[in-house]
């Protein structure tokens, strides 16, 4: 311990009794990542993820660390748990494809999603966050599924509804990068549809056609976002009553704010569905976040082809990645009205959170972790290609419903 620290603890214990030694420097580590070899990712040297200690978080700006440390940070102490540099983070790949032979609705038909419905239970009554690019609002089958927020009058310039973000009546966009103008992306429109495309309304099945999506944008239109920007979002989905948050995203480094924001969203009982990646590799060695944190309120996806094998791009893991969903020719909504093939685990991550959104509309009072065991619990798993995941196997949501109907009275 260096003389500045002693001095700075001396201090802590006669100032403020009951501060146990924090410090600028304790709640700031500037070398904070992790020892892992996935602690890369730029950091922006001017922005700066701040985790109050009631457990919310806000994104701040300064000169330059040091001028935050003396001008922000230490003034504030006593409220601040943590903080870190904002950092660059990007979608998971996907990438558009051609059509050839195959059932367009393959992956609902594989994961049992129709005997779903033929039950009645179509995810109504469950808001899922869709935390990616701008989600295209005024597509025919996803606009009649958006979570509107009843308390804001759209587009007239005031925070009608007093929650700190102006006109957020189709869902809210934090980000801090330059040139964003909100146009709406092929991914956040294609994931949004696989997860709750209105099937009353076009050609898209979403696997759970009534749920209702909450559109929180974190990524710019040129793909690039920050994890500063994405655990705003992140806090936003939960303000707004999501029971479950699809992240299609990754390449964030082991940056303690964000572990921290899923132990937030953890305590609230939301459930957030992670994409493995699509670099082909093993993240129990190779670790990838968010998809390695492993937290007991996660899934993390894998894709898995047409024939039911893993395919031959999906990140994988026996420890770390839990299940495996289509995610190869998926066909979804994109912007302008219309529909297209994409595939990455981009594709296969909402294909388990429409999965949740079934299991849990048939049982609103299951818990995040229940919800998470019905699914695990009941995968296919077809010998001689097992999936390179924990369970071994691809999800089944027929039997996902008949698990929770057992585990929750
Ligand atoms: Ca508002
Ligand atoms: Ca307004």
């Amino acid at each position: 311990m260096d003389v500045q620290k002693i001095l700075s603890a001396v201090a802590c214990v006669f100032v403020f009794a009951a501060c146990s030694q924090k410090s600028a420097e304790t709640v700031f580590p500037e070398n904070g990542a992790l020892d892992s070899s996935a602690c890369r990712g730029q950091a922006l040297e001017n922005k700066f993820i701040v985790q109050w200690e009631d457990g919310s978080f806000t994104t701040e700006t300064a000169a330059n660390a040091e001028e935050f440390k003396e001008k922000f940070i230490k003034p504030q102490l006593e409220n601040i748990k943590h903080v870190d540099y904002d950092r660059v983070i990007q979608l998971q790949r996907s990438s558009e494809v051609s059509a050839t032979a195959f059932t367009d609705s393959w992956g609902q038909q594989r994961i049992g999603a129709p005997a779903v419905w033929s039950q009645g239970v179509y995810g109504q009554g469950v808001k899922v966050a869709v935390v990616d690019a701008y989600v295209d609002v005024s597509h025919p089958q996803l606009l009649p599924r958006i979570a509107v927020n009843t308390g804001e009058i759209p587009n007239n310039g005031i925070d009608d509804d007093k929650n700190g973000i102006v006109d957020d009546y189709y869902g809210a966009a934090f980000v801090s990068q330059p040139g964003n103008n909100q146009t709406p992306s092929s991914h956040g429109s294609h994931v949004a549809g696989v997860i709750a495309a209105d099937s009353r309304y076009g050609s898209i099945e979403g696997v759970a056609p009534q749920a209702q999506i909450i559109p929180a944008q974190f990524i710019a239109n040129d793909g690039g976002g920050s994890l500063g920007d994405a655990v705003l979002a992140m806090q936003y989905s939960a303000s707004r009553g999501a029971k479950i948050i699809n992240a299609s995203w990754g390449g964030a480094p082991c940056v303690a704010s964000l572990r921290n924001a899923f132990v937030e969203l953890e305590k609230k009982g939301i459930l957030v569905v992670v994409a493995a990646g699509n670099d082909g590799r093993d993240v129990d060695v190779y670790p990838e976040f968010p998809a390695s944190f492993n937290m007991a309120n996660q899934i993390t996806v894998a894709a898995a082809s047409v024939s039911d094998f893993m395919t031959s791009w999906s990140n994988s893991g026996f420890s770390l990645v839990h299940v495996a969903a289509p995610g190869e020719r998926i066909l979804s909504t994109v912007p302008g009205g219309s529909t297209a093939y994409m595939e990455g685990t981009s594709m296969a991550a909402p294909f388990v959170s429409g999965a949740a959104a079934l299991v849990w509309s048939a049982k609103p009072t299951a818990t995040a972790v229940q919800v998470k065991e019905a699914i695990l619990k009941s995968v296919d798993v077809s010998s001689g290609h097992e999936f390179k995941v924990n369970t071994r196997g691809r999800i089944n949501v027929e039997k996902a419903l008949q698990y929770i109907q057992q585990l929750v009275p």
